[in-house]
């Protein structure tokens, strides 16, 4: 091969070594990870490598509003959705808000009798079991306009913790905690991966205040849930979801929640927990059939 011409953009690095190693470059590049940095954090993820909560959008007008919250004793209640991705998210803001000092209660629509969504009958049943001044809304509100209009006429302020597309223009909520406000990085975040996000930052706050049970709060055992809602919301595991997901799969191996046994065993898994498994056991396990007459809760919470 004497003295061939380099085609333009020769310099790019479209091939790469050979054998094993070169075949996984090879791979990589052809994903467009073709620095090195991107490369190692996609076969590597590390929790370290996540972005500072507070680069999603709203985001900390919500954990500020929460803190308000927690200062005066107000109640705070977290609407839910009844799918994987909801429940899951619903569970985990529960296991952090309450141990760290929050009034908070879930409330989780009924999929036949409410549908989905923050739709006024859902939510003044929801106020009439919990009547409080805040309401977190969790994998709904984004298309909520009359509700959450009507909501600020009843005194009610309405954080919303979604990631579905965002009405135009906006509901007037508190805080549209909201990845498709942002960077194209971050837009494949579901609702439990937002709420660990959420949670990230509310514990950063209660560290900055010097409250001992953010010092030593450890946010790690919740990844379990992230694991669970993300991959059965169907999301892209790249990015963030890829180091949240691979994080959250060894927790949930770590089979730490009796709901989580008890689901492995419905399901017939003996071996390793991976996304298969949770993509086409666990999930399925999880979601209750459809004419189900149960009140759904966030039982994953056990
Ligand atoms: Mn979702």
């Amino acid at each position: 091969m004497a003295n061939r011409a380099r085609p333009a953009g020769a310099d790019r690095p479209t091939r790469v070594g050979s054998g094993g190693v070169g075949l996984l470059a090879q791979c990589l590049v052809n994903r467009g990870l073709d620095d090195p940095a991107r490369a190692a954090s996609f076969l590597r993820p590390r929790l370290k490598e996540l972005d500072d909560p507070d680069r999603i959008p709203n985001l900390a007008r919500a954990v500020d509003r929460l803190w308000r919250a927690r200062e005066a004793g107000e109640p705070v209640g977290i609407f839910g959705d009844y799918d994987v991705d909801g429940v899951s998210a619903t569970a985990l803001l529960l296991q952090v808000l309450r141990p760290l000092g929050w009034r908070v209660e879930p409330y989780l629509p009924h999929r036949l009798d409410e549908g989905y969504g923050l739709t006024r009958d859902a939510v003044a049943n929801c106020l009439q079991r919990f009547p409080v001044p805040l309401l977190l809304a969790v994998d709904c509100g984004s298309t909520a306009t009359e509700t959450i209009t009507w909501l600020k006429s009843q005194g009610v302020d309405v954080i919303v913790l979604d990631h579905h597309q965002v009405a135009q223009p906006a509901p007037p909520a508190t805080a549209m905690v909201n990845p498709q406000l942002g960077s194209a990085a971050i837009q494949a975040l579901c609702s439990v991966g937002l709420a660990f996000k959420l949670a990230h930052g509310v514990v950063k706050q209660g560290r900055a205040l010097g409250l001992p049970a953010a010092e030593s709060f450890d946010l790690k055992p919740l990844l379990d849930l992230v694991a669970l809602g993300t991959i059965a919301d169907l999301v892209p595991l790249t990015g963030e979801n890829r180091i949240l997901v691979t994080a959250g799969l060894e927790q949930l191996n770590a089979r730490r929640r009796p709901g989580v046994r008890a689901l492995a065993e419905v399901a017939g898994i003996r071996g390793e927990i991976g996304r298969w498994e949770v993509g086409f056991q666990l999930a399925p396990a999880s979601t209750p059939p459809a004419g189900s007459r149960t009140p759904p809760k966030p039982w994953i919470c056990s």
